[in-house]
């Protein structure tokens, strides 16, 4: 029989490697994993409860909100604040940041970013969705209450960053900086188990991924990349094939393990883009080029950018580097100004 690794021994045996941790990071990995389980567990059933649809209400961000985004943002912040193992939380769907007071967090040395439901326009037709979250250290006092400081850290700064994929079965895919590692879960065992050890993103894929009806937005490079993925050419493998589910976690899923690039561009109606950086762009960015990939704005890396506000917007590539490259070559080429 082959032998399998479920999440918590993997954590625990890396955590091993370090005799001085206390276990805190662990705690918070694990902590996300449970919730997990939990709003896998929902959006399974979900056309059998009265869970799909709209709450009636906007967020902050003006957006529609999904019941089950609702129950996932629950989730995740209940179980963050019963672990004991972060100071505070960031989440898209809630306005500010979360202050978690009780004596135990507020000595916790760690901060969490959260996309609780991602693509979540996506759960009413049975389509992939998935959880994203991004974990720093603060910069903050420990025993005290955490900053907006803490949060607005740029993405180079994360300790771990991960996603999980509601899909064909579920998975959870993250780093701490040390490469990427994939578990899926066992719904027979209830675990998370080591599927995809050590994942490297290919250096260049057949497939791109962009919401192609805001092309005539876009701005010139972009549009001009855009042709040249669709154009033929047999030495470079072209045309590639245009792939987009509409849910972030899939889309850059499929990249990561198959190779393409992902584009979210800033248009003439939403200059920077839709995406959030804190919640969506940070820690994808650190997972791909933890896989070996690149991720930008259009001009600058996106775990470079300054963060000033927590719910702040970017356009993003991301993906396979030499397609990232090749893309970037596009839009130095055929920008008037070097603005993304
Ligand atoms: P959400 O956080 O409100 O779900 O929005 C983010 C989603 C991403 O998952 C996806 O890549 C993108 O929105 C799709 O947007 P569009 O429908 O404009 O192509
Ligand atoms: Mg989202």
């Amino acid at each position: 029989m082959i032998g399998i690794e479920t999440l918590d021994e993997f954590i625990i045996r890396r955590q091993e490697k370090f005799p001085d941790a206390k276990g805190e990071l662990s705690r918070l990995l694990r902590d996300i994993g449970l919730a997990s389980k939990i709003v896998h567990r929902e959006v399974n059933k979900a056309g059998l409860v009265d869970i799909l649809g709209d709450t009636g209400t906007t967020n902050v961000q003006g957006e529609k909100v999904k019941k089950l985004d609702v129950f996932a943002n629950n989730r995740f912040v209940a179980s963050l604040k019963m672990g004991g193992a972060c100071c505070g939380i960031a989440s898209e769907e809630n306005e500010n940041f979360i202050i978690i007071d009780d004596e135990l967090s507020q000595n916790a040395e760690y901060i969490v970013a959260l996309d609780p439901l991602d693509g979540s326009s996506n759960i009413d037709v049975n389509v992939s969705v998935g959880t994203i979250f991004s974990i720093y250290k603060r910069g903050s006092l420990q025993g005290g209450f955490c900053q907006l400081a803490d949060f607005l850290q740029r993405g180079y700064e994360q300790v771990s960053a991960g996603y999980i994929i509601y899909g064909s079965s579920t998975m959870m895919v993250y780093t701490t900086g040390k490469g990427v590692n994939g578990f899926t879960l066992d719904p027979s065992i209830g675990e998370f188990c080591l599927s995809h050890p050590d994942i490297k993103i290919p250096k260049s894929g057949q497939m791109y991924s962009v919401n192609q009806g805001n092309y005539s937005k876009f701005k010139k490079g972009v549009q001009k990349y855009i042709s040249y993925c669709g154009e033929d050419d047999k030495n470079t493998n072209r045309p590639y094939s245009l792939r987009y589910v509409g849910s972030l976690v899939a889309d850059i899923h499929r990249n990561l393990l198959k190779g393409g690039i992902f584009m979210y561009p800033s248009t003439s109606t939403m200059p920077y883009g839709k995406l959030r950086l804190l919640y969506e762009c940070n820690p994808m960015a650190f997972i791909v080029e933890q896989a070996g990939g690149k991720a930008i704005n259009g001009k600058d890396d996106i775990l470079q950018l300054h963060p000033t506000d927590l719910h702040q917007r970017t356009p993003m590539f991301i993906g396979s580097t030499d397609m990232v490259n090749m893309l970037s070559e596009f839009i130095d080429r055929f920008s008037v100004s070097p603005s993304i």
